[in-house]
């Protein structure tokens, strides 16, 4: 049924995805949760029933300019046929690397329209990442911008082209310089694939894995399982039309694109504003302005805003959605984040592989500090496993394996890969360490792999990070293990430290040492040394960066 064109090598789109097996797939489909249609309904619908809605609002560097969901829709069609006049076709795969703006909405759903498959990448990626991602899905362009932000990504765009032979065209949001500029065309003088063509059970885009070691892996979305995830997150979060939603975070994750962001918003028919300067600064003049009811924020961000919720002027009474996801709330910032802002955090534990837990609007506030959510459909089958790969009771700790509509059955192209990370029978490995409690919650614990080893024992990083986190001098700490000749790794705690700690004060080793003991962490877990840092480096999307900290840390000493 794909009528994808095959690739200059013979090769095509679906070489190399894994799909639902056909007896799962049918099952979805028979409890309508599969729905038959190509992602870009989403936005034909909301056109057709909300035409003259406020669709999405660009407050960034190229703001502000509100789009209604007809001129959206119009803005979408140009751009899809432009991209077909280009000599884009079905099934090819574009790198689309755009800023939070209306240009990358419009982007993304011309690229859909035109049975292009968008690989989802972040503005803070570079020439790493690009051209792994290209060249691993046999990308035939990249769609950028130019370098008002910053960073000049048509460089980055040079060394693609001759670095990975697949890719022979570079679009460019502004000054295009050697390059072509996004393209528009008159939908009726060009041909665009028929919707009902495109297979409802293929790739429609690739997300690509959040993972803090190694190159990032392709995660091939299909448009039954993406649509799924936006209805479902829109309908927990109790979206409608009436609801705002501010994209802080970088718009091509799946957080805000998806959980229930950009998309799950345009299942309702709802208002997307966009910026590019996530700072409380900026957005609580947004808040403000556009009377912003939802956002995303991973949890250094939040904690940012929680304190600035002290000294901002603006009015930002309007949110009554704060999710907060990416990386693990600690209790004490969600319960403050509550208090600063009246009861609205929801705890978001996700992955680009599939499965999304959120608190639900109605869980008591307790819940919501301590767990990071309950899985959001009654289809995700979930299992907590020892070591071993056995089952371990409710309320023990072990590593989340799961399976469902939209999780994925392997990476994209990666075989070898895949027989890891998945099990004979189409469960995921999260490599998450969770504790499941009999309501169906799961408070995440750690990574099964973020372990230091000293001296022969294994110490869970996160262990020792709760504890220091304890600590009122400390705001956030990142355990990581340094080469250590006799003791193999030892112990390095990096740590920001909070407000409370008095003013040009060391933070002593021994007293912290001494705190932990009183504590009743055991010996062998205490940290062998402590570095002060003002800040810790985040991942693309602003999750801590442990590779990167092991990394200067090691250079360093
Ligand atoms: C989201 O997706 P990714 O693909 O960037 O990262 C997934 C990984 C998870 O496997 C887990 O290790 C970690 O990020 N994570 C959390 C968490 N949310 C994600 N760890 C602890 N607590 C949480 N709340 O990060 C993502 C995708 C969709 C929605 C939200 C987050």
């Amino acid at each position: 049924m794909h009528r994808s064109i095959p690739d200059a090598d013979g090769s095509d789109l679906t070489d190399g995805f894994a799909p639902h097996p056909p007896d799962a797939a049918e099952r979805y489909r028979e409890s309508r949760i599969f729905t038959e249609r190509p992602l870009w309904h989403l936005l034909e619908r909301a056109a057709a029933d909300r035409a003259g809605a406020d669709a999405v609002t660009d407050a960034s560097l190229d703001g502000p300019r509100t789009f209604t969901y007809a001129e959206l829709h119009t803005a979408a069609l140009r751009r899809a046929a432009g991209f077909a006049e280009a000599g884009l076709r079905p099934g090819d795969r574009v790198i689309l690397q755009q800023h939070n703006s209306a240009a990358f909405v419009v982007t993304l759903f011309g690229l859909l329209r035109a049975g292009v498959v968008p690989v989802m990448t972040l503005p803070a990626h570079r020439s790493a990442e690009i051209v792994h991602l290209a060249a691993g899905s046999g990308a035939v362009a990249y769609a950028t911008e130019d370098g008002r932000r910053g960073y000049d990504h048509r460089e980055l765009a040079a060394e693609l082209c001759a670095r990975v032979d697949t890719v022979h065209t570079v679009f460019v949001d502004g000054d295009p310089g050697p390059f072509t500029a996004l393209p528009d065309a008159d939908p009726a003088e060009v041909a665009l694939p028929d919707p009902s063509e495109i297979d409802p059970d293929g790739p429609a885009l690739f997300l690509i894995s959040g993972g803090t070691t190694g190159l990032p892996k392709l995660i091939a979305r299909t448009h039954n399982d993406y649509a799924y995830n936006a209805r479902r997150s829109a309908e927990v979060a109790e979206l409608s039309a009436a609801d705002t939603y501010l994209v802080a975070l970088p718009g091509a994750h799946n957080f805000p694109l998806c959980c229930p962001g950009i998309l799950g918003m345009m299942t309702v028919g709802g208002h997307v504003v966009f910026t590019d300067d996530p700072s409380p600064d900026n957005t609580f003049d947004l808040i403000e302005r556009y009377g912003v009811t939802v956002t995303a924020l991973v949890p250094a961000l939040a904690q940012v805003w929680c304190a600035a919720t002290e000294w901002e002027p603006a009015d930002i009474s309007s949110l009554r959605l704060l999710q907060v996801g990416g990386a693990k709330l600690a209790e004490p910032d969600a319960v403050a984040l509550d208090a600063a802002l009246g009861d609205v955090v929801q705890q978001v534990f996700g992955m680009a592989e599939g499965l999304i837990c959120y608190t639900r609007l109605d869980d008591p506030r307790e819940l919501v500090h301590t767990v990071q959510g309950a899985p959001m459909s009654r289809y995700d089958e979930i299992r907590v496993v020892d070591e071993d790969g056995h089952d371990v009771p409710d309320g023990t700790e072990g590593e989340l394996l799961v399976r469902g509509p939209y999780t994925i059955r392997g990476y994209y192209r990666a075989d070898e890969h895949n027989l890891r990370s998945f099990t004979d029978d189409g469960y995921y490995r999260s490599g998450d360490k969770v504790r499941r409690l009999p309501s169906g919650h799961l408070a995440v614990t750690g990574r099964i792999k973020d372990t230091v080893v000293r001296a022969g024992e294994n110490v869970a990083a996160d262990d020792v990070e709760e504890n220091l986190l304890a600590h009122r001098s400390i705001r956030q700490a990142a355990v990581i293990g340094l080469p250590d000749e006799s003791l193999g790794e030892k112990i390095c705690a990096v740590v920001v430290l909070s407000h409370e700690h008095p003013c040009g004060q060391t933070l002593d080793l021994r007293a912290v040492r001494d705190f932990l003991t009183d504590r009743g962490l055991a010996s062998f877990k205490l940290p062998d040394m402590i570095t002060v840092a003002s800040s810790l480096p985040v991942t693309a999307v602003g999750k801590i960066d442990k590779a990167a900290l092991r990394e200067s840390l090691t250079k360093s000493s």
